[in-house]
């Protein structure tokens, strides 16, 4: 049974997720819990269990949109956890809609006071005359660059165009029009230019259990040619990036998508009996990681452990996640 008829702009926002017209870890989880505020204003339910009931809906029609990012849940479940623990506690339906636009934008706002708190930790690791290498569009990447332009560093970027989807065509123009000298190359391209890199800066959609980082396709190949050629790898990610499901022993689900973003439709006639993969996003071991740059400082990426537990408590179960990442209402 259909509970909450989601309003248009709420299918439309779950919608851009899926299509990617919204992507980006940071900026999926802050419109994931941008979507929750359409709900909570415009919900009709009278009593709170209906309330409830339509929230428990959206939640997870906006869960279901992109499978990997952690942000993604980790945003939904701070709201949730909120309004749930209010709800427990009598509170009554307008009472749960004021929260929960509070709750939306209390994470919003932490998650930009990271950024910019990664973007000012991580520029003192850029020096005059480097040559840097971005792979995909991380915003947080991207900012922690913008920001050691600012702060007067003069460096390069080289950008990978990041087939399929072509990120990196948006990287780039946001370096060169934040006046960052930025040179695009093709993803096969990084083994060729890499002896003469001096860091690589990339984001994650996810950091695990045991310091692994999931991002865009062709991260990890990066990180290998990277660390061949000596060359340190920086991992710009927000707290809530971290993954609490993998401490209890779950496996990140990589997102397949569509193989017509590789080869269009018409060529596909063509190609018979070819089968094409299309992961969005692969895994880089902690031993390919040099630093994890985090709005609490830079750590290994052995220490993501130390992360979790401080946010979840020692004692992490499935009924902890989203608990700790919260102040109590
Ligand atoms: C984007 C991607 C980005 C991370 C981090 O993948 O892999 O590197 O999400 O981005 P997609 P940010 O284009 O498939 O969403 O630093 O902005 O959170």
């Amino acid at each position: 049974m259909v509970i909450f008829l989601a309003p248009r702009d709420l299918t439309k926002l779950a919608n851009d997720i899926k299509t990617m017209r919204i992507r980006g870890a940071a900026e999926i989880g802050r419109a994931a819990v941008d979507g929750l505020e359409v709900f909570a204003t415009s919900s009709k339910a009278v009593k709170p269990q209906a309330y409830m009931d339509q929230f428990e809906e959206v939640y997870q029609l906006l869960l279901e949109t992109r499978p990997t990012a952690v942000s993604l849940p980790n945003a939904l479940r701070y709201v949730k956890h909120r309004v749930d623990q209010a709800y427990k506690r009598g509170m009554d339906t307008d009472e749960l809609r004021a929260l929960t636009m509070r709750a939306a934008e209390d994470f919003k706002k932490s998650s930009l006071e990271a950024v910019k708190r990664i973007s000012e930790m991580g520029s003192k690791r850029i020096k005059d005359g480097d040559l840097l290498m971005t792979h995909c569009n991380s915003s947080v990447a991207i900012s922690t660059l913008i920001q050691a332009k600012r702060s007067g560093k003069e460096f390069s970027v080289m950008v990978t165009e990041t087939r399929p989807r072509f990120q990196g065509r948006l990287t780039a123009k946001a370096l060169a029009d934040a006046g960052i000298p930025t040179t695009l190359i093709i993803d096969s391209a990084a083994r060729n230019y890499m002896p003469k890199v001096d860091k690589v800066f990339v984001g994650a959609d996810v950091v695990t259990a045991n310091g692994a980082v999931v991002n865009k396709i062709g991260t990890s190949q990066i990180a290998l040619v990277a660390k061949e050629a000596r060359v340190r790898v920086f991992v710009c990610a927000e707290t809530y990036k971290f993954s609490p499901s993998t401490v209890l022993g779950e496996l990140v689900e990589i997102e397949e998508r569509s193989p017509e973003e590789i080869v269009p439709k018409e060529e596909m006639k063509k190609m018979n009996g070819v089968k094409i993969l299309n992961p969005a996003f692969d895994v880089t071991p902690p031993e390919l990681i040099d630093m994890i740059i985090t709005e609490k400082g830079l750590i290994p990426p052995q220490a993501a452990i130390l992360i979790l537990m401080e946010e979840y408590g020692w004692t992490i179960g499935e009924e902890h996640i989203g608990k700790t990442l919260v102040e109590e209402e």
